[in-house]
């Protein structure tokens, strides 16, 4: 029977992604996925992996077929218990997705987040201004870990103290999207107290008045939201807010230091600050993958996938396929990036893009005007991460203008 052929004739890899040989650099087997087919068997974890742009982005906009309320990690919610009570919006389907959704995109619109703009640039202005007298920097801490740390919570409007609970409540959620290996212990290691940390600021009374977190409440006045909902979108808020930006700035670090004469491009032309930024998403992933739930079985590209089976999607595959991409493994700050999947596509979409694009144009443009050159004197290393690639330290001196 046609069905029985196809599962005979599926792809199968023995490939995992969540090893760290994979983790250190993903990119040749990103390739081996994409060749062996639309849609591959992982027999270590009994899931489909997607690592082609077109599946991938056909796979993120059928949310009726691919679902994310049984988890967007490994992890099945409808056979394990998650670790943590599901987010109500990126765990979600329609409806609660929908409404939930849509709270959330007015808050974060671009006019909305336009606002934030002369206090991010200046935030961004005297960090860069104090990192430039140093000479030499760490493009982690002081800087991809620093200013987000700074300018998000205090958009939201968490108090000050404590919020060194943020980056390992990140590690948290993002090592949580991967298997239980020795990354996801590592991260657990301290959980509870971090845990509790987070949710006591998720709070109507622990929020600043003028944040972002108050007006997620000013929903629950306008009767959209119940009061616990809020909280709860809170919690999304330090959950997906911190670490994607922390990853994706300095990645843009790295690629400015690895790339020199594209960073040179940037100073003497400003205007392509912002599509740079896009190229070092699609160039340099921090969020590397998310899975989705299959609700039915389907067809992909001949092959059949059962119901309820996890397909992991590889974002960053997706933006190196050669199917989509010119030169795909090289890096361009001039090319058109838009088309990206690191912000993922359809009603899961990135919700807070806009303020990961603020963020990095205010560095960006502080940058360009006072630093001629990074010089990558050692090697970076990395920090391994379950969904994200980023680095653990990057030692920067540079050349200031
Ligand atoms: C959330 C959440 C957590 C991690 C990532 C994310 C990328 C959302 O708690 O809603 O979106």
């Amino acid at each position: 029977m046609a069905s029985d052929q196809a599962t005979l004739s599926r792809p199968v890899s023995t490939i995992d992604p969540f090893s760290h040989a994979f983790l250190h650099d993903p990119y040749p087997h990103h390739e081996a996925m994409r060749e062996a087919g639309p849609v591959v068997w992982l027999e270590q974890y009994g899931i489909w992996a997607m690592a082609r742009h077109q599946e991938v982005r056909d796979s993120l906009t059928d949310w009726q077929t691919f679902c994310s309320s049984a988890g967007v990690g490994l992890s099945d919610f409808r056979k394990e218990p998650p670790w943590r009570p599901p987010s109500i919006i990126l765990e979600a389907d329609p409806p609660l997705h929908t409404r939930t959704r849509a709270v959330l995109t007015r808050i974060l619109s671009p006019a909305a987040i336009n606002v934030l703009r002369t206090t991010f640039e200046r935030e961004a202005e005297l960090l860069v201004a104090r990192l430039v007298e140093q000479r030499e920097f760490d493009g982690v801490a002081d800087l991809a870990e620093a200013y987000p740390l700074k300018v998000f919570p205090d958009a939201v409007g968490i108090s000050g103290d404590g919020r060194e609970n943020l980056l390992p409540y990140g590690s948290m959620v993002f090592n949580s999207f991967g298997p239980r290996n020795d990354l996801f212990n590592q991260a657990m290691a301290n959980a509870g107290p971090v845990r509790e940390w987070i949710m006591s600021k998720c709070s109507r009374a622990a929020l600043a008045p003028d944040g972002l977190g108050m007006l997620i409440f000013r929903a629950v006045d306008a009767g959209e939201l119940a009061e616990d909902e809020a909280g709860m979108l809170v919690r999304s808020f330090l959950s997906a807010g911190i670490d994607t930006t922390v990853y994706g700035l300095g990645n843009a670090l790295y690629c400015m230091a690895r790339y020199p004469e594209q960073w040179t491009a940037l100073r003497e032309n400003p205007a392509l600050i912002r599509g740079a930024f896009e190229e070092v998403l699609r160039f340099e992933a921090p969020v590397q993958t998310f899975f989705r739930t299959t609700t039915k079985a389907v067809d992909v590209g001949g092959v059949r996938l059962g119901e309820g089976e996890k397909v992991l999607l590889f974002l960053a595959a997706a933006n190196r396929d050669p199917r989509r991409w010119d030169r795909p493994d090289t890096f361009d700050v001039r090319r058109r990036a838009t088309g990206h999947m690191t912000f993922g596509t359809g009603i899961h979409g990135c919700v807070g893009q806009a303020v990961a694009r603020l963020e990095s144009e205010a560095i960006f443009a502080a940058l360009a005007k006072r630093v001629v050159s990074f010089e990558l004197t050692g090697e970076p290393r990395r920090r391994l991460n379950n969904t994200l690639r980023g680095f653990d330290t990057l030692p920067l001196p540079l050349v200031p203008a």
